[in-house]
């Protein structure tokens, strides 16, 4: 495991984001983190993208990225906003990805290829500056879920979401290089607060394990 140490904390709320590419295994963490007594686990239901008033909008946006393209990203925007604000009860708030992954990593790559126009991208862009300079969406930790794409495909072929089935090695490796971009190399973007790095290629339960360690110590 490779770590920048945030300062150890006492009493403090902490809120943390389980950061990595679709496939990485941010779902399994969470579930095993959401038994322990420390965390409270707020994640965005994928069921809440699959439908919204009876529309299934993950697979219109994987159907037709041009069209939908700007409209899932606000609505995706929306909601991680909503789970920044939650108030919870234990030490930790663990997130599943957070407003900064949608903004770096996947407004990030729609632009870049083409599918979402530079009027959409600048809208979304003052909407995510205004989100986050106002403090509300603070993080004190991320947890990177380390994992090559091809792991990734592996994984989501296993799980064989109906609207994930046009995901392919290239999607998930600009993806990849986005989110090494901001947590990694740390630029253009630089990450929000410090960054543990789990190598995630490895067995779930390993990364569970070296993920409660850590925050164990961190709180404790
Ligand atoms: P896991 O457990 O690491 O496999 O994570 P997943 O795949 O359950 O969760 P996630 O958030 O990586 O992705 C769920 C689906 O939603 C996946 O098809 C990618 C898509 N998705 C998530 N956030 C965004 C976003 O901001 N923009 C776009 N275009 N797609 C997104």
């Amino acid at each position: 495991m490779n770590q920048t140490s945030p300062s150890k904390i006492t009493k403090k709320k902490f809120s943390i984001a389980v950061e990595g590419n679709i496939g990485s295994g941010k779902s399994t963490i969470l579930s095993l983190l959401d038994k322990s007594y420390l965390c409270d686990v707020v994640v965005e239901p994928i069921e809440s993208w699959t439908n919204v008033n009876g529309h299934n909008l993950l697979a219109m946006l994987y159907k037709d990225p041009v069209r939908w393209g700007m409209t899932f990203q606000a609505y995706a925007q929306m909601t991680l906003t909503k789970l920044h604000a939650l108030q919870t009860k234990k030490p930790v708030k663990v997130m599943e990805r957070s407003i900064y992954s949608a903004r770096y990593c996947f407004v990030e790559n729609l632009y870049r290829s083409k599918i979402l126009q530079q009027v959409e991208h600048e809208i979304l862009n003052e909407w995510f500056n205004f989100m986050t300079e106002n403090g509300r969406c603070n993080l004190d930790m991320i947890i990177y879920l380390r994992t090559s794409p091809e792991v990734c495909l592996e994984r989501i072929k296993a799980r064989n979401r109906p609207e994930e089935k046009s995901i392919d090695l290239n999607y998930l490796t600009a993806l990849n290089n986005l989110h090494e971009q901001w947590l990694i190399q740390k630029k253009p973007y630089v990450p929000c607060a410090p960054v543990l790095i789990v190598d995630a290629n490895q067995n779930q339960e390993l990364v569970y394990k070296e993920a409660n360690e850590y925050l164990t110590n961190l709180v404790c």
